[in-house]
């Protein structure tokens, strides 16, 4: 658990992006219920938490850069009989001495207090959408604020979208996110491979699910950061499969796409392996194809080099592949200045991850594709995918899915990859997967 000083190094990061007169105000999900009055796991919105630290629901963080109060917090009451059903609330007190706030309101008050606390302000930063009830209270307050100044012939306060904003400060990682993502990533780490240990022919889709659900809480996880995929034969040719309710059949490769999330922060691997535990001649030739083109793509991330030339990078690559496999007779060229490869490679190399999975933050400025700096965390995960269905692929690579994909640091004269402890060499993966889990 991160202390109340890093939050606050963090909100210093907001003096230095926004302007004099600038305000932003950051409201949460709503909690999620289900089934009438079943709550489930609530869990802060990634920016919110980012600036504050503040994990409750009904939370609202308005900040304004060189007023008084610079940081203010609406947050829920203390309630005796409600923390004695939900847990503890930090309340309006706690709020000034567990989180740092300079002032704080419950929630109720947000209407109300939002007018003093907007009149002077030029400009608000605010992103719509998350509650559709803050969304309305918002929207209130800054009519309130347009009704406030009279007969000025001035406007409602503009609003421009806080995910701006809060994108900049999230993309570069600072030390304590960087040594909470390594964690993150070793211990989604250590689940693939006792999933590798664990897959044998006969075994089911979700009794492989147990096992990394198993290991990330067992090594302290909090959840998934994502629902896995744990996809089979022509399954794992489906992008977004999630059912993960198939019996493992000898031959077939399984796709596994499985992060957790540790303290906030998320990781995000996908290795793919021969359920019987040995590749075949044609996944071996799949197989290597992705892999190059993950490793040559990967080699290249350094402070300056452009997300579209990471882009590239694997587009090249898999296209001499898919050309070398007489998947697509077209010469390299057509196949990359038409766009051939994206009926076998429909996606993009990666994305940015960190506190969400698919982190903020811009991939252009300006139109313009942006250099990687210090810091920044991303996704590389090249895959080919040739459905079953497909006639015109040769007929030994259909109903084969292959994606390989790591979570990597940009460091200040390369990259660390974060997720590096799961085998994706041929020979590991088999030595890996001959051994015994102890979960079997
Ligand atoms: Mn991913």
């Amino acid at each position: 658990m991160l202390g109340k000083e890093v939050f606050a190094r963090r909100r210093e990061k907001l003096k230095n992006i926004l302007k004099e007169g600038d305000a932003i105000l950051l409201v949460g999900h709503p909690a999620a219920i289900r089934n009438n009055d079943n709550h489930h796991l609530f869990r802060q919105e990634s920016s919110l938490y980012y600036f504050t630290g503040c994990k409750e629901e009904n939370t609202v963080m308005l900040f304004r850069p060189g007023m008084t109060p610079e940081y203010t917090l609406f947050l829920r009451p203390k309630d005796a009989i409600a923390e004695l059903w939900d847990g503890y609330r930090h309340g309006v007190e706690g709020a000034k001495r567990d989180l740092l706030a300079d002032e704080a309101y419950e929630v109720s008050m947000l209407g109300k207090m939002l007018l003093p606390l907007l009149k002077d302000s030029n400009r608000l930063y605010y992103q719509l959408g998350l509650d559709p009830k803050m969304d309305s209270d918002v929207l209130a307050a800054l009519e309130r604020v347009r009704a406030a100044k009279g007969r000025t012939g001035l406007g409602i306060l503009p609003l421009y979208d806080a995910t701006e904003i809060t994108g900049e400060a999230r993309i570069i990682k600072d030390e304590e996110e960087i040594d909470l993502m390594r964690k993150s990533g070793q211990i989604a780490a250590e689940a693939h491979k006792e999933a590798m240990r664990f897959t044998e022919v006969g075994k089911t889709e979700k009794q492989i699910q147990g096992v990394l659900s198993f290991k990330f809480l067992n090594a302290g996880a909090d959840d998934y950061a994502y629902h896995p995929i744990v996809g089979t034969g022509n399954n794992a040719t489906v992008l977004h499969y999630r059912d993960n309710d198939k019996l493992c059949k000898d031959g077939d490769l399984l796709l596994i796409d499985a992060g957790c999330e540790y303290d906030f922060y998320a990781s995000d691997i996908t290795r793919t392996f021969p359920v019987n535990g040995k590749f075949t001649a044609a996944q071996t030739k799949l197989y290597q194809a992705v892999l190059k083109a993950q490793l040559e793509t990967i080699e290249i991330i350094k402070p300056g080099t452009l997300f579209s030339e990471v882009q590239e990078k694997a587009i090249e690559s898999l296209s001499a592949s898919l050309k070398e496999l007489e998947i697509l007779e077209e010469s390299v060229e057509e196949i990359i200045s038409q766009k051939l490869y994206r009926k076998y490679y429909p996606h993009n190399i990666g994305h940015w991850i960190g506190l969400d999975v698919h982190d903020r933050g811009k991939y252009l400025i300006q139109q313009e594709s942006r250099p990687l700096e210090e810091g920044m965390m991303l996704t590389i995960e090249p895959g080919l995918y040739i459905p079953e269905g497909d006639m015109d692929a040769p007929a030994e690579y259909r109903g084969m899915g292959i994606r390989i994909e790591d979570d990597i640091l940009v460091t200040k004269d390369g990259y660390e990859n974060l997720t590096k402890d799961v085998p994706k060499e041929i020979p590991e993966i088999e030595a890996l997967m001959a051994e015994k889990s102890f979960l079997a």
